[in-house]
C-alpha cells in the first residue's frame, strides 16, 4: 500500500456522516435520517427519457401510486421539459393545465406523500401550492422568475435550489458549460440563489441545494460535481442529486437509450450517498430505493 493510499483511507475514515436533519416542507418535516427518494413524474410530451408516457392524468396518477408503493418519499411533478435537444418553453397556462389536476388528485389521495412541483414559474408554483404541493423544485435556483422566492417564502414550502445557467431551452445544453473551477463556480452561483431565498425569509431548514447534474455541465463537470459533494455540503444545506438516466451515465457506459441507464444511474446515487447527499431524484424508484437502503445500512454500521 502506498503512502497516498493510506492517506486517502484515513481521510475517508475521518469523514463524518452529516447528522440527520429535517427538511421543513410546509406544515410537515421530512426526517433526513435515511436516504430520501424523489420519484419523477413528468407530465410532458417531450421529456428526454419518459416524454409522452405519463401525459394523461389517469396514467400519471397510476404511475405516482406505483412509485409510492416502490418506496418514493416525494413525488416531483413537472409540466415543462428542459431536455438537452430543443426543449420548448411552455406558457404558464399550458403548464398549469398539465400539472394542476394531477397535483390536486395526488395531494388528496396520498396525504402522507409530499408533492413537489418542478417549475421555474411563480404562477405555476403558487397554484400548485394552493392545490396541496409542499415543495417547489426550481431548476433555475430562483434566477428566472423574480417573484419565485417571495411566493415560496409566503407559502413556507420546502424549496430545492438547483444550479443551472441559461434559460429553459439552453440550460441542459453545453452552451454555458465553461468553468475555471466547476465546484467553485457552482458554489458561487448557488450562494446567490441561497441569498435570494434567505432575503425572502425562507427558513434555512426549508432549503435543499442541488448541483444540477447535466445542466450547463459536460460529463467531466457532472462527475466533478458528484465527487465534490463534500465541498458542496460545506454550504450548510442538504443536497439533492438528479443523476437519473442522464447523458453522463450514457457517456460513461456506452448505453444510448436513456431508459436503459438504470444500473449506471444507481451507481451514481450510491456514490453520492457515500459522499453525503441525502435526497435523490429518480425515474427508477424500486431499484434506487433498494440500492440506497443497503448502502445506507452499510454506512450506518460503519459509523456506529
Ligand atoms: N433534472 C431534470 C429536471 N428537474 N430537478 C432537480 N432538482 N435536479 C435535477 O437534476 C433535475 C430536476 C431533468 O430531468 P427530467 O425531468 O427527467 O427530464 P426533462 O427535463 O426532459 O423533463
Amino acid at each position: 500500500m502506498t503512502a497516498g493510499g493510506d492517506r486517502s483511507r484515513e481521510t475517508i475514515a475521518r469523514q463524518r456522516l452529516p447528522k440527520g436533519g429535517r427538511w421543513r416542507v410546509r406544515g410537515r418535516e421530512i426526517p433526513l435520517d435515511r436516504p430520501i427518494v424523489v420519484g419523477i413524474l413528468n407530465l410532458t410530451p417531450d421529456s428526454f427519457s419518459d416524454g409522452g408516457r405519463f401525459d394523461d392524468p389517469v396514467r400519471a396518477v397510476a404511475h405516482a401510486e406505483e412509485m409510492l408503493a416502490a418506496g418514493a418519499d416525494v413525488i416531483d411533478v413537472g409540466g415543462e421539459s428542459t431536455r438537452p435537444q430543443g426543449a420548448r418553453p411552455v406558457s404558464a397556462a399550458e403548464e398549469l393545465s398539465r400539472i394542476l389536476p394531477v397535483v390536486r388528485t395526488l395531494a388528496r389521495r396520498f396525504p402522507d406523500a409530499a408533492i413537489s412541483v418542478d417549475t421555474v414559474k411563480s404562477e405555476v408554483a403558487e397554484a400548485a401550492l394552493g392545490e396541496g404541493a409542499r415543495i417547489v423544485n426550481d431548476v433555475s435556483g430562483f434566477r428566472l422568475d423574480p417573484d419565485m422566492a417571495k411566493i415560496c417564502g409566503a407559502a413556507k414550502c420546502g424549496v430545492v435550489l438547483m444550479h443551472s445557467r441559461g434559460n429553459v431551452s439552453t440550460m441542459a445544453t453545453y452552451d454555458h458549460a465553461v468553468y475555471d473551477d466547476v465546484i467553485e463556480g457552482v458554489r458561487g452561483e448557488l450562494a446567490q440563489s441561497l441569498a435570494m431565498a434567505l432575503a425572502a425569509e425562507i427558513e434555512p431548514q426549508a432549503i435543499v441545494l442541488d448541483p444540477g447534474i447535466g445542466f450547463a455541465k459536460r460529463s467531466e463537470h457532472s462527475l466533478a460535481m458528484l465527487a465534490g459533494i463534500p465541498r458542496l455540503l460545506e454550504m450548510g444545506h442538504d443536497l439533492m442529486v438528479g443523476a437519473s438516466r442522464k447523458r453522463f451515465v450514457g457517456e460513461l457506459t456506452g448505453v444510448e437509450r436513456a431508459d436503459e441507464r438504470v444500473h449506471g444511474s444507481v451507481g451514481a446515487i450510491v456514490a453520492a450517498l457515500m459522499l453525503g447527499a441525502r435526497l435523490f431524484r429518480v425515474h427508477d424508484v424500486a431499484a434506487s430505493r433498494q440500492a440506497l437502503d443497503v448502502a445506507w445500512a452499510v454506512l450506518q454500521a460503519r459509523s456506529e
